[in-house]
């Protein structure tokens, strides 16, 4: 991925198709999907894609939220959340993870930490899913003196090792954080979920290169994560959260028409969800990429089965399934 210039951010009025099928969101570009349920609805938390065409690199400035209640009509909730938000933060409003615990909503962002030079993990805070939000801490909750910084392309020290976090409460009440590029990251939150609690661990996975999520099923946890570049989704499953993991395989081929996969996984009455972004709007690419849905199904020995990625994406949650 290349670290660019900001471009003039563009205000655009933000209406979603009601047209089902995929992508799900056409007036707006979206990317790294984050998802949770509250109350019956369904809320997508995106980056906001505003590169131009044919001009590579990302120009990401805000984030978007959208809800539904059948996860085929999505109402645009608009841009609860952006860098101005974060007093420490210039540029490069890259993926985030939002969840709820006790009536608060916690929005962990990746961002590009000015005084630094490097990406830094935040956290934005609201009463409601749909914000408005506001920095919970004046300065990011992880930066690159916490981890290791590891040597990537041509020999250099990557400095953005600390983005795309991913945010899991278990069943006891202990929250984690999940992260990374190049090495995966988590650790304990504490209580208040603004402060890390103890170790920084690392997750050993088969060509791990980022967008590490957490899910849950039939008592397995899940981690799915973006595998190699251009990037595939792969995923591990664990009997505790923190390890060991076992490496299950590849679930979802190359995004179309983008070099990164980011997922998301929901259940939402009754079926599981995998929520991704491809390049496959007309003029869509990989700066200008768009969010999806399509069934997640699972095998009788807990594997995950190879993500179709479709046309017509889902039919709504409240009608019978009949594929
Ligand atoms: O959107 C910018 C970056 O691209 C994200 O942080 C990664 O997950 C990849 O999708």
């Amino acid at each position: 991925m290349n670290l660019v210039p900001l471009f003039c951010a563009t205000a655009l009025s933000l209406s979603v198709s009601a047209d089902a099928g995929n992508p799900i969101i056409t007036d707006v570009f979206t990317a790294d999907p984050a998802a949770l349920v509250h109350d019956g609805r369904v809320y997508l938390y995106t980056g906001h894609d505003e590169a131009e065409v044919d001009k590579p690199g990302y120009v990401m400035n805000e984030w978007l939220v959208f809800s539904s209640d059948d996860m085929v009509d999505w109402k645009a909730e608009g841009s609860p959340l952006s860098l101005d938000d974060f007093e420490w933060a210039n540029v490069h409003a890259w993926a985030g993870h939002a969840i709820e615990r006790d009536g608060k909503f916690y929005w962990y962002i990746t961002a590009w930490e000015e005084a630094r030079g490097e990406f830094g993990i935040g956290v934005a805070v609201s009463d409601s899913p749909t914000g408005p939000f506001k920095d919970a801490l004046g300065k990011p909750l992880v930066t690159s003196d916490l981890t290791e910084n590891p040597m990537n392309y041509e020999d250099r020290r990557i400095l953005w090792d600390d983005i795309d976090p991913a945010a899991y409460i278990d069943e006891d009440g202990q929250a984690y954080l999940f992260w990374g590029n190049t090495n995966c990251y988590w650790a304990k939150l504490k209580d208040s979920m603004v402060e890390l609690d103890g170790e920084i661990h690392q997750i050993e996975l088969p060509d791990f290169v980022e967008a590490p999520y957490i899910h849950r099923k039939g008592g397995l946890y899940y981690l799915t994560y973006s595998k190699g570049f251009p990037e595939r989704t792969a995923y591990a499953t664990s009997e505790s959260l923190e390890g060991p993991w076992e490496y299950r395989g590849v679930i979802k081929q190359l995004a179309g028409n983008c070099n990164t996969n980011h997922q998301a996984v929901v259940e939402f009455k009754g079926r599981d969800y995998f929520i991704y972004h491809n390049g496959g709007l007309r003029t869509g690419g990989s700066f200008r990429r768009s969010v999806c849905v399509d069934y997640l199904r699972y095998g009788e020995d807990g594997s995950i089965l190879p993500i179709l990625p479709t046309e017509e994406g889902v039919v709504s949650a409240d009608e019978p399934l009949e594929r």
